[in-house]
């Protein structure tokens, strides 16, 4: 078993409390801003950019501390092609059959349908893989915890990343999306989690006007 191992606490920075108002308000304001937008520009974005979310992501706590996450960024366009068919195709059925009436009432006013161009349009599309158990070296298998909550703080962070670099992002989830694996060729240990399609807005780009609940409904305080 390994010993636990300490270092001092050297990257933490205390702010006097005024400006730790400020820097909250701030990143509040920052934050908000962020739309999750389905029509994409075709502008190139530099690949250092969208490394550097991926490390603002591959920092995000996770359970033990192993980290269990997969993140293929495809830039290809005949891969895009593929996952733009296939997702197309989930969705078709999704759309004209598989969703119960509920889904498809509670989505109604995102105007959401089976088409999907902004796989094949925005520069960056990015599967974030969620390992369900680890594979070491000599090939055997070692757990993971918390594997889905991990993903999903990562995938928050990169998500905030994008916003802060100036880009916009899709949390995209065609349903189900196993073809991910096949055309990714990722492994079986691998599942899909979600598809983050990264880029710029499409020049008059429109958003659906919806509210976020107000801290009063999402908080209480005891
Ligand atoms: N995956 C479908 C449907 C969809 C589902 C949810 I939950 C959304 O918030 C939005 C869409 C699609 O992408 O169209």
């Amino acid at each position: 078993m390994a010993e636990p191992r300490f270092l001092p606490l050297t990257s933490y920075r205390e702010y006097p409390v005024a400006e730790m108002r400020q820097r909250a308000a701030d990143f509040y304001d920052e934050i908000r801003r962020r739309r999750t937008v389905r029509e994409f520009s075709d502008r190139a974005v530099p690949r250092e950019v969208i490394e550097d979310c991926l490390r603002a992501a591959g920092t995000a706590p996770n359970g033990a501390n192993m980290q269990p996450w997969h993140f293929v960024v495809v830039e290809n366009a005949e891969v895009k092609r593929k996952i733009r068919m296939a997702a197309e195709e989930e969705e078709q059925e999704f759309y004209s059959g598989r969703a119960p009436k509920e889904w498809l009432e509670a989505l109604a006013h995102l105007g959401t349908d089976e088409h999907k161009p902004f796989l094949e349009t925005a520069p960056y599309l990015i599967a974030v893989f969620a390992q369900r158990y680890g594979i070491m070296p000599d090939g055997s298998q070692v757990k993971h915890y918390y594997a889905t909550e991990s993903v999903g703080i990562a995938t928050g962070m990169l998500i905030t990343a994008v916003h802060h670099a100036g880009l916009v992002s899709l949390t995209h989830t065609p349903s189900p999306m196993n073809f991910l694996n096949e055309i990714l060729g990722r492994p079986d240990n691998e599942r899909p989690f979600l598809l983050l399609v990264v880029g710029y807005p499409m020049a008059g780009a429109t958003v659906p006007a919806i509210k976020k609940k107000s801290l009063q409904e999402i908080v209480s305080f005891v």
